[in-house]
This record gives C-alpha cells, sequence and structure tokens, in this order.
C-alpha cells in the first residue's frame, strides 16, 4: 500500500500508529473487559486532541485540514488498536464537529470547534430514537418555538459519547421539517443514561439522551441544516471514516492470526504450514488488501471533490463486511487462545457487530446500491 500514499501520508499514518500502539494498546484489552469509565473516555478524547485527530479533516477555526486519505488512515489507525476509540473520533469529529461545520453560523463555529478540536470540549450526535433507526424520518423527538427560545422533548438512544458530552448535535422535528440543535448538555431537563452491558463496542461510552422540555436560545438552531439531508450529509463523512477503520481492525486480527500460526505447533508442525491455514490467510489477505485500495480509491475520488454518497455505500458495506469476515476468520487459527481477551481478534469481531450495524446496517446500504443501479427505492 505505502506506493499509493504520499510522503506526507505515510508519516502522518505512522505518527497516529505511534501513538496507537505506545499509548493506547497497552490498556485497551483492560478497558475492554470492565468497559471505559467515563472519566477514562474523557481522558482519552482529550489525548487524541493534542495528537491532532479530532477533526482534522476540517479546515479552519483550529483544525488542520488534512486530506481525506490523511484522515481515513488515522481512522484505520486508531481502529487497529480498537474500533471504540475510532467511534470517539468519528463522533467528535466527522458528527458533532462536521456539523456545526457544515450549517453552523460563524459565531457557532468560533465558539465550539477550537475547544473540540482539542478534545477540551465533547461532542455527540444525536440522531436514532428507540423507535426510530434506519428510517430516522420517523424521528419523534420534536422542537416547538416558544417566543423566541425553541424547546425540545425527545429521548435519542444509542449515542456514542452521549454521556461525557459537553454539547449534544440533536436532529428534531419542527413545523419545518427536520432541524438541527447545539444543546450545552448541562441545560435544565437534558439527562444522558449510559446504557450497560454492551458485548460490543466497551471501549467507549453508549447513552441514551433524555431531553425533557429543555428550552433553548434562538442560536442554538443550526441555521443552514434543513429536512433529513442535513442529518446524513454528516452521515457521508462518519461512514467515509468507517471505511478505512474497518481495515485498521481487520489488519490486526491478520496480523495476529498470522504470528499466532507460524509460532503454534500441532502434529509436530507450525499450523502455518497446513494448506487449511494458508487459504484462510491468503483469503484474508486478498479481502484485506482489496479494501485498503477501496478505501484510498474513495479518498481520492471524495479529494477532488467526486465522491458520491452511494459510493460511500458502496465502501462502508464492503468493509465492514469483509473486516467482520477477517476477524472470524482469524479468531479460528487461534483456536480456544482466539476467545480469550489475550489476543484482539474476537474483541475486534464483537465491535464489528456494531460498526456493520451503526451509521446504516448492511441492509441499509445494500438497499442504497440498490436504488442507485435500479432507480427503485425498495425501502419502504
Ligand atoms: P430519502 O427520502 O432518501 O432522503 C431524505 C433527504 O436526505 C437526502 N439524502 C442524503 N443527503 C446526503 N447524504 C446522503 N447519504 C443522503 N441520503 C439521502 C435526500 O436527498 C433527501 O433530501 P431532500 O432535500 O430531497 O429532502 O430518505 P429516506 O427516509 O428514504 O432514508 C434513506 C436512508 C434509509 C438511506 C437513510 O435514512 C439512512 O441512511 N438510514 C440509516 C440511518 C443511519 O445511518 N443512522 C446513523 C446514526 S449515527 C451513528 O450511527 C453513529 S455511530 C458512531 C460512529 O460513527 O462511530
Ligand atoms: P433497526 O433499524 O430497527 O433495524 C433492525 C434490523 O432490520 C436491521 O438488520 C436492519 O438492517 C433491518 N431493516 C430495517 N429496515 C429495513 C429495510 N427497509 N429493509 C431491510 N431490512 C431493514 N446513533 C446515533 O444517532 N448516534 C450515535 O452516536 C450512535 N452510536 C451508536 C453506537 C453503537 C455502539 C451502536 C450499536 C449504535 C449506535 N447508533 C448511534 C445507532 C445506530 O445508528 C442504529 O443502531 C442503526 O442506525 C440501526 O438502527 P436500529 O438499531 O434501530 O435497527
Amino acid at each position: 500500500m505505502d506506493a499509493s500514499l504520499s510522503d506526507e501520508e505515510r508519516a502522518s499514518r505512522d505518527l497516529v500508529r505511534r501513538f496507537g500502539e505506545e499509548r493506547l494498546r497497552p490498556r485497551v484489552a483492560e478497558w475492554f473487559e470492565r468497559e471505559l469509565s467515563r472519566a477514562e473516555a474523557r481522558d482519552v478524547l482529550r489525548e487524541l486532541g493534542v495528537l491532532g485527530v479530532l477533526g482534522m479533516q476540517l479546515s479552519g477555526h483550529g483544525c488542520a485540514g488534512v486530506p481525506p486519505v490523511t484522515y481515513g488512515l488515522a481512522c484505520l489507525e486508531l481502529e487497529a488498536v480498537d474500533s471504540g476509540i475510532r467511534s470517539m473520533v468519528s463522533v467528535q469529529g466527522s458528527l458533532a464537529m462536521t456539523a456545526i461545520d457544515l450549517y453552523g453560523s460563524e459565531e457557532q463555529k468560533s465558539h465550539w470547534l477550537p475547544r473540540m478540536a482539542t478534545g477540551e470540549v465533547i461532542g455527540c450526535f444525536g440522531l436514532t430514537e428507540p423507535d426510530s433507526g434506519s428510517d430516522p424520518g420517523s424521528m419523534r423527538t420534536t422542537a416547538r418555538k416558544s417566543g423566541a427560545d425553541w424547546i425540545l422533548d425527545g429521548t435519542k438512544m444509542w449515542i456514542t459519547n452521549g454521556g461525557i458530552a459537553d454539547v449534544a448535535v440533536v436532529w428534531a422535528r419542527t413545523d419545518d421539517g427536520v432541524r438541527g440543535f447545539l444543546v450545552p448538555t448541562d441545560t435544565e431537563g437534558f439527562t444522558a443514561n449510559d446504557i450497560g452491558r454492551k458485548a460490543s463496542m466497551r471501549v467507549s461510552v453508549t447513552s441514551e439522551l433524555v431531553l425533557d422540555g429543555v428550552r433553548l436560545p434562538s442560536d442554538a438552531l443550526l441555521p443552514a441544516a434543513r429536512g433529513l439531508g442535513g442529518p446524513l450529509g454528516c452521515l457521508n463523512e462518519a461512514r467515509f471514516g468507517i471505511v478505512f477503520g474497518a481495515m485498521g481492525a481487520a489488519r490486526d486480527a491478520f496480523t495476529c492470526a498470522l504470528d499466532y500460526a507460524k509460532a503454534r505447533t500441532q502434529f509436530g508442525r507450525p499450523i502455518a504450514g497446513f494448506q487449511l491455514t494458508q487459504k484462510k490467510l491468503a483469503d484474508m489477505l486478498l479481502e484485506l488488501h482489496n479494501g485498503v485500495l477501496l478505501a484510498v480509491h474513495l479518498g481520492r475520488l471524495k479529494e477532488t471533490g467526486r465522491l458520491r454518497p452511494a459510493q460511500v455505500s458502496f465502501g462502508k458495506l464492503n468493509n465492514t463486511r469483509s473486516a467482520l469476515e477477517i476477524c472470524r476468520t482469524a479468531r479460528t487459527i487461534l483456536g480456544a487462545s482466539g476467545v480469550t481477551l489475550e489476543y484482539s481478534v474476537l474483541r475486534h469481531a464483537n465491535n464489528l457487530e456494531s460498526v456493520v450495524t451503526y451509521e446504516g446496517t448492511s441492509e441499509v446500504h445494500t438497499l442504497v446500491l440498490g436504488q442507485a443501479l435500479t432507480g427503485l427505492d425498495a425501502f419502504r
């Protein structure tokens, strides 16, 4: 892959990889085992802010403005450690900060973005609701006018960074269609309840957000977001990061399986010497490199403004599906050792169960491609 990357892209990737290996990997299995606490999640985001990856793909207001492939490679290296780490970064940079960057007023941008880039202020993105997941157009959260103010009521569900956020980007139904609001989380009527007992994505905080008569001033509204296209526009950005990120988890599982297969002896020889193991490794290698090549290709399209949402769906569907398959295959190579947290393979596979579900399930992206191919909408 290195031949397809510029010197700057490789240097930035190596920096993030080193940070992941030295600062995060030594702690990650323990975090997964007992679930990352709110305080630890905030600390990790502060460290990632110092590293410079939060909103690194945005320009101005304290953000570096790196090209898409550089951002994608950062996602890949972080997800090689754990999908939860990449998730925190995606939600902060590609969802919450992107919503403000794309749709916010100049005042909103200068108020929030510089401190979000450093990790001093944490954001979350509330689109999903208990009864409204794949079909966000059916959301029930409302925002109604009360004089110059807005009053928000409703519940958001499965919100990454929800319990640690200082500001929540909340999408709500108004008389004027779906609109976005910046909700400081210390506003009266706002509560975040963390979701426990997750068997996946344990290295990130996931919460329910309850909005009970939350009163906001008129300048809490994101002025330039109108309709469902507002949140979906942000999802394109986060999904792009996942196209790269998923391949990080896959690479880590592949490397782990290859090393293990060379070291583990059965029937008097390394299991890497058996043809069945070699077929697994070769198939994993093909899918891994196809996925990375696809990600870089989509990144090059994005650099020149030619990346369409259906192409992002193509990448998200293919790479999350392949990554999950690679991690499951890696687990089989490790035998019983593969089910423990001593190795990363099952932790990655468990995390990827969330990654194939959030940001549009595999079924949703399949239907987006079906629609692009046939012109027929099979969602309803
Ligand atoms: P539909 O009628 O097709 O479209 C409504 C309006 O939205 C526009 N639009 C898009 N705009 C930008 N990017 C896209 N990808 C867009 N897709 C559609 C469309 O042009 C239209 O605009 P307008 O101006 O005509 O009103 O909408 P639909 O109700 O039929 O739904 C389409 C569908 C199913 C594809 C969409 O709703 C969808 O993507 N559903 C999946 C929901 C989802 O992905 N939720 C993710 C929540 S956030 C999250 O999971 C974070 S995980 C943490 C992490 O990232 O790590
Ligand atoms: P449903 O929509 O109920 O789908 C259930 C099943 O039905 C799926 O297999 C789905 O593909 C299938 N299905 C639905 N409609 C169709 C159809 N038309 N045709 C065929 N099959 C269909 N959301 C946020 O807003 N912000 C976040 O930060 C966030 N973080 C998350 C973090 C984690 C760890 C997880 C697990 C989820 C997160 N989500 C977040 C929510 C996520 O986006 C939703 O889970 C996802 O959009 C799917 O919604 P659902 O779970 O309600 O499933």
